[in-house]
């Protein structure tokens, strides 16, 4: 039997996960979890690079957990686990430091917007994030990552990483490469949608959280900003709001963006907002039930956790292994 390829990916445990997080990550990790050897990390160490209160912290990590379960992710098919559970991503990640040089760290886009808005605290581990990010994926010899496009520079910095630690020692770690989707790998702001939207906006209108309760999700797709014609058309260049919205409504109905262009022809701007609420609201409220009732059950959870740390503990110790020997680490 051939070998299944590896996939890999994480999302940070910070504020209120987006729609914008469940259509550019999560969503796609459900279709490809048959296919691969899945690993699904919760990124704790890559969320304290900003400031996070610790009880908080902890909470939302186990409640990140049971909403990828929530979603369909398969605790049988793939490794969901805890980053620092695994201490091979610091160790690797303090290899890679020393292959890795401070002004390409400095000009990466993510550290610069992080660095204007935590102006207080730019610290040692904002700038690092990256090369964290590059031993996650590099540990776990993965062959694709699938993640939003607001990670297509990291992702670069990962093979460039990859690519100079197998020049300098010897072949060692698989060039892994991004897997982006077509529709969804950027889900702008419904305020102002020449942004993503964030799970650490300013302003919490323009962002749909998955904890959001229908009337609430109703009402912010209502004071969504469009523009002033009153024609549904995806154009993402002239009608960035409404593309938005037609890009949200197709991935959340399973229907085509030309489908829904259809059979909003002809009909106002309310009418089309208020089926893309619905729409969202339809799909998310089932999830919402199911991570209650898992974070409820946290036997399970934790258990899952420890069996799942192993397993990762593994894989990833094997690669470190061979990285430790060959920059001339002394074994016994
Ligand atoms: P923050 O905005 O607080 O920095 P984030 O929303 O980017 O966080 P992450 O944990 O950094 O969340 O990202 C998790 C995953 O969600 C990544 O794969 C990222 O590419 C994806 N993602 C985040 N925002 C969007 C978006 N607006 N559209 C599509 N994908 C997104
Ligand atoms: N930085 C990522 C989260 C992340 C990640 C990873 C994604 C941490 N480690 C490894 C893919 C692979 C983000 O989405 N903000």
């Amino acid at each position: 039997m051939e070998e299944k390829k590896i996939l890999y990916s994480a999302i940070q445990p910070t504020n209120n996960l987006t729609i914008g997080n469940y259509l550019g990550a999560i969503k796609n990790w459900l279709g490809l979890q048959n296919d691969y050897e899945c690993y699904f990390a919760i990124a704790n160490m890559h969320a304290i690079t900003v400031r996070q209160n610790p009880a908080e912290l902890r909470q939302k990590t186990l409640s990140l957990l049971a909403l990828y379960l929530a979603c369909g992710l398969d605790a049988e098919k793939c490794c969901l686990y805890i980053q620092s559970h695994v201490p091979a991503h610091a160790e690797l990640c303090w290899v890679l430091n020393t292959i890795t040089y401070v002004g390409e760290m400095s000009r990466m886009t993510q550290f610069k917007d992080k660095s204007a808005r935590h102006a207080e605290n730019v610290n040692m581990g904002l700038m690092d994030y990256p090369v964290l990010m590059a031993a996650d994926i590099l540990l776990y010899q993965a062959d694709y990552v699938p993640v939003g496009e607001d990670q297509r520079q990291h992702l670069e910095i990962a093979r460039d990483i990859a690519r100079r630690f197998n020049t300098v020692y010897s072949p060692t770690f698989k060039e892994p490469e991004g897997l982006f989707m077509k529709v969804g790998a950027k889900i702008n702001d419904l305020q102002d949608p020449s942004k993503k939207m964030s799970k650490s906006a300013e302003n919490p209108n323009g962002s749909i959280f998955l904890s959001d309760g229908k009337d609430e999700i109703i009402r912010k797709f209502r004071r969504a900003v469009t523009d002033s014609e009153a024609e549904v058309r995806y154009d993402p260049e002239a009608k960035p709001g409404v593309s938005n919205l037609l890009s949200i409504y197709s991935l959340f109905s399973g229907k085509s963006i030309e489908e829904a262009e259809r059979e909003f022809a002809g009909r106002g701007y309310g009418e089309f907002k208020l089926a893309v609420g619905e729409a969202v609201a339809a799909k998310l409220e089932p999830v919402q039930r199911e991570q209650q009732r898992l974070i409820a059950d946290k036997d399970y959870l934790n258990g899952l956790l420890k069996r799942n740390a192993e397993r990762a503990a593994f894989k990833a110790e094997r690669t470190l292994g061979k990285v430790y020997k060959k920059i001339g680490f002394y074994q016994i």
